[in-house]
């Protein structure tokens, strides 16, 4: 049986909503096989931060060629990298490795306040991890930052920001309206049109590891050879069951649902497209 293969780079989120916990489940959920290089390991609730715990180079360096030499990779995605080092290490080897779908989604900070990159790191993403991008996927906050704090209010705004992040040099940008009031709105632009993605607003503060499962999504449909539009609407769905569905444990912010793509009928969400 032949099935394709996602890496996610990526820190480990111990209450299993977020991060590396997120993509693997995610992967699954869409039939990928799930490779890992965990970055750093974040041990917080939104009762106690109890720390993070950055990984060595070393460490970072043996995950990738174990999964390198062994089980190969079809499209892969970066989320928390946390450090500059870490970045610039990782940016090297993708320049040298043969994989063609690279996703970034440049994670800053998490729901519950988690800085989850070093504030020296922000150039070496913006740099050197940027340009290489098939996709980046930043939300409202970490559009805003990459623009030197341009400020985003609106899906016009949106839009404005992915032109200029575009510029950066990946290939496309995808800005998450998720913060805006109204309909959950999303703007894919590729250098020439804006992709406008729909779907209702969902009531709810469980959304922790939303923006993880959207990128690790996108992934898992690049890996089977979706185009970079189809990847996107295909997560998005994801990522709305997800939320729609999402849950609520002891206190504080909830994850999303992984599961809940596979389970329930969605209606899926409304394209449209924008020529610039
Ligand atoms: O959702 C952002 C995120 C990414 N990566 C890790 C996290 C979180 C938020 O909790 O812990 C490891």
């Amino acid at each position: 049986m032949s099935i394709k293969r996602a890496l996610t780079i990526a820190g480990s989120a111990a209450r299993g909503g977020a991060g590396i916990q997120a993509d693997l489940k995610t992967f699954q959920e869409l039939d990928v096989f799930g490779t890992t290089v965990v970055t750093a390991i974040v041990a917080s609730n939104s009762i106690k931060r109890r720390g993070i715990f950055p990984q060595s180079l070393e460490a970072v360096e043996a995950q990738l060629f174990t999964i390198a030499e062994d089980v190969g990779t079809d499209a892969l995605k970066t989320g928390m990298l946390f450090t500059k080092e870490i970045i610039s290490y990782v940016a090297d080897w993708i320049k040298q490795s043969e994989v063609k779908n690279i996703v970034v989604d440049p994670v800053m900070i998490g729901k519950i306040g988690t800085a989850l990159l070093q504030e020296d790191a922000m150039e070496a993403m913006r740099n050197e991890l940027l340009p290489l991008a098939t996709i980046i996927t930043p939300n409202m906050p970490e559009a805003s930052y990459l623009l030197d704090n341009m400020a985003i209010n609106s899906v016009a705004d949106l839009k404005v920001a992915a032109k200029k992040i575009h510029e950066l040099g990946p290939k496309y940008v995808l800005v998450k309206g998720g913060r805006l009031v109204g309909p959950a709105v999303d703007v894919l632009y590729d250098g020439e049109q804006y992709y406008l993605l729909e779907a209702p607003r969902i009531d709810t503060i469980h959304t922790n590891g939303a923006g993880c499962t959207y990128s690790a999504a996108i992934t898992a449909e690049l890996a089977k050879g979706k185009t970079v539009p189809e990847a996107v609407i295909e997560a998005k769905k994801f990522i709305t069951a997800a939320i729609r569905h999402s849950l609520s444990f002891k206190q504080g912010v909830g994850p999303t649902y992984h599961a809940a793509y596979g389970k329930y009928n969605e209606t899926g969400c409304t394209v449209t497209v924008e020529k610039d």
